[in-house]
């Protein structure tokens, strides 16, 4: 498969373009410290690249906070966290992590992704198969929705839900009326990429944690394909925490400010980070 792959590359593209994706794609990157750059537009060209990154700023967030999706909107975050009997829905405030509102789910609901589309808030819980949408203003809970498999990370592209569920696959979802209206395989050069969790739509891309990993995918909405590895080694070392939480798995971007932000699982602190494009090689 491999030398196919590499076939079909030269054939098509040429071997120069080519010669970082197949070196890299599948790899994992080189922990780096920052230099600068912004954080680029992620093109859904066929050329793979491999990001660091750089700490702009360091908020504090609540470190009994499981934080499971996160997103930021009108100057603040909006948080799930998970396990049972501790699930809630926040609004959290940027400059000093407090909870300004709070919904505490349910003990029998595990708290999993989030995403706001227009005035809803959307959050799914990881085994009951059952989604919640709240006002986002006032927090009440307008409906709730069932979806047939486990229920990891969700963002939107502005027009489809798209929704993870621990696979390969990507569900892109009606917002209206939840149902299933496309999916997608995501994958790489060593094939399908699994345990996808946290998503974030940036700049046209999905960005999204791997589990259990401290890894970001970006992977094109288009066809399915990572076109790029964020690699976040070092962002955070918890000390008595599990392995899991080192996961970055609380990503938000403010697409007007053009701010990125990701937090974990009990981590005491969000860091506001922008990409730094590792040369290729
Ligand atoms: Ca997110």
């Amino acid at each position: 498969m491999r030398m196919l792959s590499i076939f079909l590359c030269v054939t098509l593209l040429g071997i120069c373009i080519f010669v970082p994706c197949l070196s890299g794609c599948s790899k994992r990157p080189q922990v780096g410290s920052s230099t600068s750059a912004n954080h680029q537009a992620q093109s859904d060209s066929l050329v793979c690249r491999f990001y660091r990154y750089k700490v702009l700023n360091s908020y504090p967030h609540d470190s009994l906070a499981f934080t499971q999706g996160l997103v930021f909107e009108d100057g603040f975050f909006y948080e799930s966290t998970g396990l049972y009997g501790r699930s809630t829905v926040r609004k959290v405030e940027l400059e000093t992590g407090k909870a300004v509102k709070l919904h505490k789910l349910p003990n029998n609901y595990f708290g999993e992704g989030l995403t706001i589309f227009r005035d809803k808030i959307i959050q799914l819980t990881w085994e009951s198969r059952i989604g919640f949408v709240y006002d986002k203003n006032t927090f009440r809970l307008l409906s709730q929705f069932s979806y047939p498999t486990q229920g990891w990370g969700i963002t939107h592209d502005g027009s489809r839900l798209i929704m993870s569920d621990g696979t390969s696959v990507l569900h892109f979802l009606d917002p209206e009326t939840f149902k299933q209206i496309d999916q997608l395989e995501v994958f790489d050069t060593d094939g399908p990429v699994n345990n996808i969790n946290e998503l974030e739509f940036v700049k046209g891309q999905i960005y999204a944690n791997i589990l259990p990993t401290d890894r970001i995918a970006i992977i094109s909405p288009r066809t399915g394909r990572v076109t790029g590895w964020v690699n976040m080694t070092g962002l955070f070392r918890p000390t008595g925490l599990g392995a899991s939480a080192m996961v970055p798995n609380g990503i938000a971007y403010a697409p007007q400010a053009d701010r990125l932000f990701v937090t974990g699982k009990l981590w005491p602190t969000v860091f506001e980070i922008e990409l730094i494009p590792e040369p290729a090689k």
